[in-house]
């Protein structure tokens, strides 16, 4: 048994091969069936000739429609006029699952692919998307396990609110109400007293009601948190992570990334260190730029768009003002109108990928803060618990999985970077 990939090289020239796969594209002419066959390693020509097959399996490949799984068996020859140079000459054709009036054809909306996602999620550029994540995250796993990282599994039903309490999902939970995790920040900090250094990776939930290129209602996060560690420390942690992940998916799919139109070179070539710019010069750039903003304006899609479309590796902008940022990041000493924080953003226009800071180690500023924001103290009680034994300084981050998918992939929307997309407007499939 072969796989299209193994089947497409010089030396199985003259082998037989066994392949099971879908059909891609199916015409005949002149008692010759041209079908292409994909299977999860990528597509292959097979040809079946009248006289060479038995008469049955003739008409089965004659007949069988795009998305029919088929097993075909055949010896592997050279072709240039065949996509990748080589097609199998069938001798056996079985049909084994007939796909009548498979209902996505060449040109269709954008709509009706996402009512059909089940099925369109088996196109080419899904199918690399999917392979371009597994190996971000496997080089990030990696990359962690290297540097002395626990992988932990915070929960994902929660009473905490760590971001902005207007994007949480409420649910029923028993005769209570819960919410779904938008960060497991809180628990990987507490987790930190044993084990120093965690991360996560879990899904996060934001009822975000904008309809945005960047947003999804739930996406994949991945988060790290460490004892003893202050922010120059965290951001180090942040581009020798990224550079890592970009690497391992340079080198495990290259193809891939040809495919939707990456150059790999131009991720390859990315290397710590990341400039660090502070807000203020970020406003004053943009400023430049002739962008309406002023100190104390929040930098979203076009103000990152604006800071990145010309750099070809990522950024961060650090110490944000209080007023935009969650009650649980450490002042800045040396400008107590902001934090010790950074968002690292992607390069191209695509912008931020992570937000991380140091966190406040002093329990009466947290408490102060939540006050101030109207928070019930009591649902923080055991997170203001953790500053009044054994407090450290500590930092951490969160990376959203497809936040980097979208830039690596150079994909125009988020919702292509995940199989089943959750937006506002969408559930089903
Ligand atoms: O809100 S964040 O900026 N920060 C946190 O949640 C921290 N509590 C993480 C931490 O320090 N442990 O979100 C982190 C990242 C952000 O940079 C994006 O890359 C991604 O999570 N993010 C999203 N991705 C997709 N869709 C949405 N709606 C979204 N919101 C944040």
């Amino acid at each position: 048994m072969s796989s299209v990939k193994g089947a497409l090289s010089k030396d199985q020239v003259g082998k037989k091969v066994k392949l099971k796969g879908w059909i891609y594209r199916n015409r005949s002419s002149g008692g010759i069936v041209f079908a292409v066959l994909r299977d999860s390693s990528g597509i292959v020509q097979i040809t079946v000739k009248k006289g060479t097959v038995p008469d049955g399996d003739f008409d089965a490949a004659t007949k069988a429609a795009i998305e029919s799984s088929v097993i075909v068996e055949g010896e592997v020859a050279e072709d240039k006029r065949a996509p990748g140079g080589y097609e199998v000459r069938a001798s056996k054709f079985q049909l084994v699952g007939s796909s009548e009036g498979f209902p996505i054809t060449e040109y269709q909306s954008t709509e009706l692919l996402l009512d059909l996602r089940h099925l369109w999620i088996r196109s080419r550029e899904q199918t690399a998307v999917a392979k371009v994540k597994a190996s971000l995250l496997r080089g990030a796993r990696e990359w962690f396990h290297e540097n002395g990282y626990v992988e932990v599994t915070p929960p994902i039903v929660t009473g905490v609110a760590p971001e902005d309490s207007t994007t949480l999902f409420q649910l029923k939970y028993f005769d209570r109400i819960a919410y779904l995790s938008q960060s497991a920040q809180f628990y990987l900090e507490s987790l930190i007293y044993s084990l120093e250094k965690v991360y996560s990776l879990t899904p996060s939930f934001r009822a975000e009601k904008s309809r945005t290129p960047r947003h999804l209602a739930e996406y994949w996060h991945l988060e790290m948190e460490a004892a003893w560690m202050h922010n120059e420390e965290n951001m180090d942690v942040q581009e020798q992570l990224v550079v890592a992940m970009l690497h391992n998916a340079v080198a495990e799919c290259s193809e891939e990334l040809i495919h939707l139109k990456r150059d790999p070179a131009t991720l390859k070539k990315i290397e710590p260190p990341f400039e660090r710019i502070k807000y203020d010069e970020a406003m004053e750039t943009l400023q430049k730029k002739g962008i309406d903003v002023s100190w104390g304006s929040d930098l979203g899609a076009i103000e990152e768009r604006e800071l990145t479309m010309d750099r070809t590796v990522p950024v961060f902008v650090v110490n944000y003002p209080k007023e935009l940022k969650p009650f649980y990041m450490k002042e800045n000493p040396e400008d107590n109108r902001t934090y010790k924080n950074s968002d690292l953003l992607a390069p191209e226009g695509f912008g931020e990928i992570i937000g991380g800071s140091e966190r406040e180690t002093d329990n009466a500023l947290l408490v102060e803060r939540l006050k101030e924001k109207g928070e019930s103290l009591e649902n923080y009680r055991w997170y203001l618990d953790l500053r009044k034994y054994g407090s450290v300084p500590h930092s951490g981050f969160g990376l959203g999985l497809e936040r980097i998918v979208t830039w690596v992939c150079k994909l125009d929307h988020i919702r292509d970077s995940t199989p089943y997309p959750r937006t506002v407007a969408r559930v089903y499939p």
